[in-house]
């Protein structure tokens, strides 16, 4: 590796946990700092593959569940290729949901196993932080209605919730659980000095390979 690369820093959280707003804040802050870092979100809906998730959570049209499951993890594998070069060329990225809302979200459907949903996913480039913003559901009611996207139903909500800390107990992964019920600044600035941490640490380290 001829320069230090970036870190790959992961938000994911429970719905209206704040996960863009602190993504969008984070990316800001780490520029303003002069480092390289750049946002990118999971589904990314403006790819051919994104834009039939797209259309399924916006319930204009229905897919099979292993079927979508996987086309959210095929809309993974497709910018690996870019996040690569990314993370090579200095740049830390952060992301908005990545493999842990893919696995949390099917499993959360009956008849589908962890392990299951975990495969196609094995091999990713691996988080060098998961920044995990957790919310009781009264606070997420809080800040809002839930929208008419498919999935933000509460019951499935809490089933999805579990699943996550089921994911949380993977010692191979830095997890770190945020209270996200903190005031914007107050959560921006928890979330940047576990970032800078996480950027040092990685500069010298080699991309890892998700649950490998
Ligand atoms: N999904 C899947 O099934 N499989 C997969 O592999 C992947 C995803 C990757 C994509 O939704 C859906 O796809 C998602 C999972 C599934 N389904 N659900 N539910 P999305 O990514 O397009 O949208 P979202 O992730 O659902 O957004 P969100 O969770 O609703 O919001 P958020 O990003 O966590 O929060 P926000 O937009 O930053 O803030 C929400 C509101 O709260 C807003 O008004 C803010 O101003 C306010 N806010 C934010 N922070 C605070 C604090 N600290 N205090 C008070 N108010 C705040």
């Amino acid at each position: 590796m001829s320069c230090r690369r970036g870190a790959l820093i992961v938000l994911e959280g429970v719905d209206k946990a704040g996960k863009t707003t602190q993504c969008k804040k984070l990316v800001q802050a780490l520029k303003e700092s002069g480092r390289q870092a750049e946002m990118m979100r999971f589904p990314d809906r403006t790819t051919k593959i994104g834009q039939l998730i797209s259309a399924y959570l916006e319930k204009k049209s229905n897919l099979e569940d292993h079927t979508v499951h996987l086309l959210f993890s095929a809309n993974r594998w497709e910018l690996v290729p870019l996040m690569k070069q990314k993370l090579e060329q200095g740049i830390s990225l952060v992301v908005d949901r990545y493999a842990f809302s893919g696995v949390a979200f099917t499993s959360a459907k009956p008849g589908f196993s962890l392990d299951w949903c975990m495969n196609p996913d094995v091999g990713l480039p691996k988080p060098d932080l998961v920044l995990f913003l957790q919310l009781h559901p009264t606070e997420a009611a809080q800040r809002g209605e839930f929208g008419t996207e498919r999935y933000e139903v509460g019951d499935f909500q809490k089933i999805v919730m579990q699943k996550f800390e089921l994911l949380m107990k993977d010692p191979s992964l830095n997890w770190q659980v945020i209270d996200a019920a903190k005031s914007i600044e107050d959560l921006h600035a928890e979330i940047k000095t576990h970032s800078e941490t996480a950027i040092t640490v990685a500069e010298n380290q080699p991309i890892g390979e998700l649950w490998k």
